[in-house]
């Protein structure tokens, strides 16, 4: 089977962007953010399983879903999960492929809890501050990760 796809999972209260706080999280919706995903991905040859769950269980077993379909890469925003979650931390230690980890905002320059993240220790990089485009940039990086051409 080739591997060729890429899973995007999206933490909680995502399923909001583009409805409130633009001036933080912009205009654009969640659907904009997979389609941006599946166009940049498609770029490389790669498919893209687009998923968004306020559940932290539900975020565990997407990401042991994506280990056992032998993903390519995941690329996470894990939102409001990503100061607290062992449980998705410890699921990501599972996985061989690359993670990148993806925050629209720069959480660097907003509250001092939002600095530490859990899911920076078993990601190969970090996007954050390039709003949505940030997941396209992800998607690049992962292609060049895992030898995928455009
Ligand atoms: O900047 C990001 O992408 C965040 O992961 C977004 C999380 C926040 O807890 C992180 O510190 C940084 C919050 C996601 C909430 O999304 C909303 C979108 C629109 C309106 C309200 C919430």
């Amino acid at each position: 089977m080739p591997k060729n796809k890429l899973y995007v999972l999206n933490g909680p209260n995502l399923n909001l962007l583009g409805t409130r706080e633009p001036e933080l999280y912009g205009r654009a919706t969640l659907g904009d953010v997979e389609t941006l995903c599946r166009a940049t991905a498609k770029r490389f040859g790669l498919e893209v399983e687009f998923r968004q769950s306020n559940h932290e269980g539900e975020i565990v077993d997407c990401i042991q879903e994506a280990r056992a379909k032998k993903a390519a890469g995941l690329v996470i925003n894990p939102a409001g999960f990503t100061t607290t979650s062992i449980a998705i931390l410890d699921a990501l230690q599972t996985l061989e492929a690359p993670i990148i980890e993806v925050h629209i905002t720069n959480i660097h320059a907003r509250e001092s809890f939002r600095r530490h993240s859990y899911v920076s220790l078993v990601a190969r990089a970090v996007a954050c501050g390039f709003g949505i485009e940030g997941y396209a940039l992800a998607i690049r990086g992962l292609a060049a990760m895992i030898g995928a051409k455009e």
